[in-house]
């Protein structure tokens, strides 16, 4: 009955207007608002049939297409534990967004047979949009779909993407990870990071002031919010709030990674700590002017040394047996790589572009770090870390030092966003490092220093003819272009480049970096000429 409805509502309310194929990419479908109506409604029917076939467990819908234009939109769905879909549920949802709509039914029944799902399970979800104007036209899109299959749902309205990564997980821990809602949010992070001020005074070159580029979307809200919480430890100014400028227009993370430069919105002046945060806040980069007025920016790589760095000292003093590792992608700066394996001695691995892929391989180690060069990152705490942490706090006879950096990892363990990167939380962590340590942002950009690099994006006739290997870092087809690459970049010093098709537009990507900035932009350009 429900699946036959699911047919017939899709069909008279939420037609299938396009016939362009929409893929569920590396975040999630993403294309132009005006083409996502009837996927909003199948992805309802989906999460549904995905809680059931969980055994009924809370799944999360995110309405978000993160720093894309203001004019698209896109949907992705939230597993249990607050990680990305299963890879294996991909395929099934670009299925069910794309058949025709006589097909629906049709679709949900081969599913519903081939995954075994109990149809009698009550399903629950947990769904949330951003603030694109269409985003709440297409919340109703995804309602029609969850109503139809009868299920269980909060709708918690305007979020960051990471935020609702939270609740879901909050949902499916019995309130363990912390209470969902959003004050529950708020709580949970500031109580960690005033608890890890404590008494420290500020000293050194560390001043308590950033100033925060919202990329006029949820960010700006969500800071504004947490701003209340976080009592007199630091203050906030926070730009581009949305309340004049366009989402993502010459401003956020995005842009001020690519572009290399300050955004529209915010006047950068010597003396300025500045962050930008991306479209949904899973996103932040830091940047500032130094005393040459040369414009710096402290990428997600930087983040991750930062951090990486900060926890080892802890693991040490703590004196715990545990793994600490850092996974990073082909985009991360080779200065960063040869900065962990030589200077932190920490583990490096390097992964395939999307979170799904550096989340999964960060479970891999007890610590886990894991940054994208864009600003997307977290730490994860395995089981294992969190039970030596907590027994350390309460064991007996243990020596003070060792107590109180246990004390400290486990303040980590509150204020990090475990389930997926989190501006807000990351800005959190960075500030308390910086607070710890007495630094600048030009002590902390002084760790080491960037390999000047360039990103181009080309149009081609048809992107899946680029293959990739070893983590994207060598082309497989066309056959020949590897070759091409090898012999451009040999002809540069500490030189590296690759090029990509995009998981999330109809491009290819290339980077390049070298010693010079004008050796960087030419052998990005002479390798995208190898492209077309
Ligand atoms: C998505 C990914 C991001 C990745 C980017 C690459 C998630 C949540 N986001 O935004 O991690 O860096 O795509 O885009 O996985 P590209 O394939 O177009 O270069
Ligand atoms: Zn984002």
């Amino acid at each position: 009955e429900v699946v036959k409805d699911a047919g017939k509502v899709g069909k008279e309310k939420h037609p299938r207007k396009v016939d362009t194929w929409l893929n569920y990419g590396t975040a999630g479908f993403r294309a132009r608002a005006e083409l996502l109506d009837h996927v909003l409604y199948r992805i309802g029917l989906l999460a549904a049939l995905r809680s059931k076939s969980k055994g009924g467990v809370t799944i999360g819908v995110m309405i978000t297409a993160s720093h894309n234009p203001e004019c698209d939109n896109g949907v992705k769905l939230v597993d249990p534990a607050g990680e990305m879909l299963e890879a294996s549920w991909e395929k099934h949802a670009a299925h069910l967004a794309n058949v025709n709509d006589a097909d629906v039914s049709e679709c949900l029944k081969s599913l519903i047979a081939a995954l075994a799902i109990d149809l009698t399970i009550q399903p629950n979800i947990v769904f949330a949009r951003d603030t694109r104007p269409s985003s709440e036209v297409l919340a109703q899109s995804l309602r029609d779909g969850l109503d139809v299959m009868q299920t269980h749902y909060t709708d918690y309205g305007v979020l960051t993407t990471p935020q609702l990564h939270y609740m879901v997980r909050c949902h499916n821990t019995k309130g363990q990870y912390g209470e969902a809602t959003e004050d529950g949010y708020y709580k949970k992070l500031s109580t960690a990071f005033i608890n890890l001020r404590g008494q420290k005074s500020v000293s050194g070159h560390y001043q308590p002031h950033i100033c925060i580029d919202g990329a006029n979307g949820v960010g700006a809200l969500k800071m504004a919010q947490m701003m209340t919480y976080l009592k007199e430890t630091i203050t906030v100014d926070v730009y581009n709030d949305g309340k004049q400028g366009k989402l993502n227009d010459q401003c956020g993370a995005d842009y001020v990674k690519i572009q290399q430069m300050a955004p529209q919105g915010l006047t950068l002046g010597l003396g300025m700590r500045c962050a930008s945060f991306d479209g949904d806040a899973d996103r932040i980069v830091f940047y500032y002017l130094d005393q040459g007025e040369k414009f710096c920016l402290l990428d997600g790589d930087k983040i991750a040394t930062l951090i990486a760095g900060y926890l080892k000292e802890l693991v040490t003093q703590s004196g715990l047996d545990l793994d600490l590792g850092l996974v990073q992608t082909a985009y991360a700066n080779g200065s960063s790589t040869r900065f962990i394996n030589n200077k932190l001695h920490v583990p490096v691995a390097c992964v395939p572009t999307g979170v799904k892929h550096l989340h999964q391989r960060a479970l891999q180690f007890d610590i886990g770090v894991y940054f994208e060069a864009n600003g997307h990152g977290t730490v994860l705490f395995s089981e294992k870390a969190e039970k030596k942490v907590k027994e350390l706090i309460i064991g007996t006879g243990v020596p003070e030092d060792q107590r109180l950096a246990a004390l400290r990892l486990s303040a980590v363990i509150d204020l990090i966003n475990q389930t997926v990167g989190d501006a807000v939380s990351d800005l959190l962590l960075v500030e308390t490092v910086l607070l710890d340590k007495g630094w600048s942002i030009a002590d902390w950009n002084a760790a080491y220093t960037d390999l000047p690099n360039r990103q181009l994006k080309v149009k081609v006739k048809d992107r899946t003819v680029i293959q990739t290997t070893d983590a994207e870092r060598r082309a497989t087809a066309p056959a020949g272009l590897q070759t091409e690459i090898d012999n451009l970049v040999a002809l540069y010093n500490e030189a590296r480049a690759f090029v990509r098709p995009s998981g999330t537009e109809d491009i290819v990507r290339i980077y390049a970096e070298a010693d010079t900035r004008t050796n960087a932009d030419k052998l990005a350009y002479e390798v995208s000429v190898q492209v077309y």
